[in-house]
């Protein structure tokens, strides 16, 4: 293939969701091309931020290849998955999307590397959702990244498997081949917490108690809490996870001890969150009438994670803790978004 025939890009699958909007918003003020590709024609507001958008499958293997042969694709952000609670509706299709999906984008990341000489990024949002805590006191601890992995999800079990084909592409994918490689897959993967946007409600997640009640709150809409008030989980801002993505993706790869990082920003009950919902907004009406099964996934989940590896090797280090996230951030953004609607 020759590369002075195509133009230089980065690749961002799942662009119109919660994290896709944020990560393009970001990317477009670097200058940088961006290509989007979602299974719904790309949102609007974002047309104008890339250089090629593309309604498509990501298993559409004709569809992908025809993209690369345009553009050499330097980094892929790999966002597009079924969420946990979708997943388990529909465990089979889960996991083509999120692990057969993957292992494509992987082996497409492996093939413009060889292409171009150049390692490719390949930047892999991963989930506290890898984990699987069995007893209340563990789940109290705040878990490094290789405890407990043992997910009772669907969706936990896509994710700590990619983790593990995101390490293999990059360091053994082809090792018996008779020439050395050149190039190869820079895999980096960053397990996030529960994410909260306020610019897009999330749809299918099981941590998405917490954004419900906020979008709903603001929207003066009753919400029925699916989990128990004292349900505790790790939550984070979406500019922070935004951020953490952009940091890690120029982070230096000598500077990485290891592929797979926790990150965390706080710690908060379903109950904090009706707290501050009910400092913000007029007589919100949030009720809780937990879900068993909803609840058992969430309570699989670690109450906190040990982010120290990512705070020392790419300087990880969020700006928003639950009360600033509502007073500098949720609130005038979701106000603003339902009195323009
Ligand atoms: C979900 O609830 O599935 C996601 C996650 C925690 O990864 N938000």
């Amino acid at each position: 293939m020759d590369n002075r025939a195509r133009h230089q890009a980065i690749l961002i699958t799942g662009a119109n969701g919660e994290m896709g909007h944020g990560l393009i918003h970001a990317l477009a003020e670097q200058n940088v091309d961006l290509v989007a590709v979602d299974l719904h024609p790309l949102d609007p507001a974002l047309r104008s931020k890339v250089r090629a958008h593309q309604a498509g499958d990501i298993l559409d293997t004709q569809l992908m290849q025809r993209l690369v042969s345009q553009y050499e694709v330097t980094t892929i952000f790999h966002l597009a998955a079924l969420l946990s609670t979708r997943a388990e509706f529909s465990p089979e299709i889960a996991h083509r999307v999120n692990v057969t999906g993957t292992l494509e984008l992987l082996r497409l990341a492996h093939q413009q590397s060889t292409w171009s000489g150049v390692r490719t990024k390949f930047i892999f949002p991963s989930s506290i959702a890898a984990y699987g805590v069995g007893g209340k006191k563990d789940r109290l601890q705040a878990l490094k990244e290789h405890e407990y992995t043992e997910p009772t999800t669907m969706y936990g079990c896509n994710k700590v498997y990619c983790e593990h084909l995101g390490r293999y592409f990059a360091e053994y994918y082809q090792q018996l081949a008779a020439e050395p490689i050149k190039g190869g897959v820079d895999f980096r993967c960053i397990r996030f917490p529960g994410l909260i946007s306020a610019d897009t409600v999330p749809s299918g997640g099981t941590s998405d108690f917490g954004p419900e009640m906020i979008h709903a709150a603001a929207q003066g809409q009753p919400y029925a809490c699916f989990v128990r008030p004292d349900t505790t989980i790790p939550f984070m801002a979406m500019p922070d996870g935004v951020q953490a993505l952009l940091d890690l993706y120029a982070a230096p790869e000598e500077a990485l001890s290891q592929r797979v990082y926790n990150i965390n920003a706080f710690s908060c009950s379903a109950q904090d969150f009706c707290d501050e919902v009910h400092k913000y907004f007029e007589r919100p009406q949030v009720s809780f009438i937990p879900h068993l099964k909803r609840q058992a996934i969430v309570d699989s989940w670690p109450a906190a994670v040990n982010d120290a590896p990512a705070r020392r090797d790419w300087g990880f280090s969020p700006q928003y803790d639950l009360q600033n996230a509502f007073s500098d951030y949720l609130v005038p953004r979701i106000s603003a978004r339902y009195t323009s609607s």
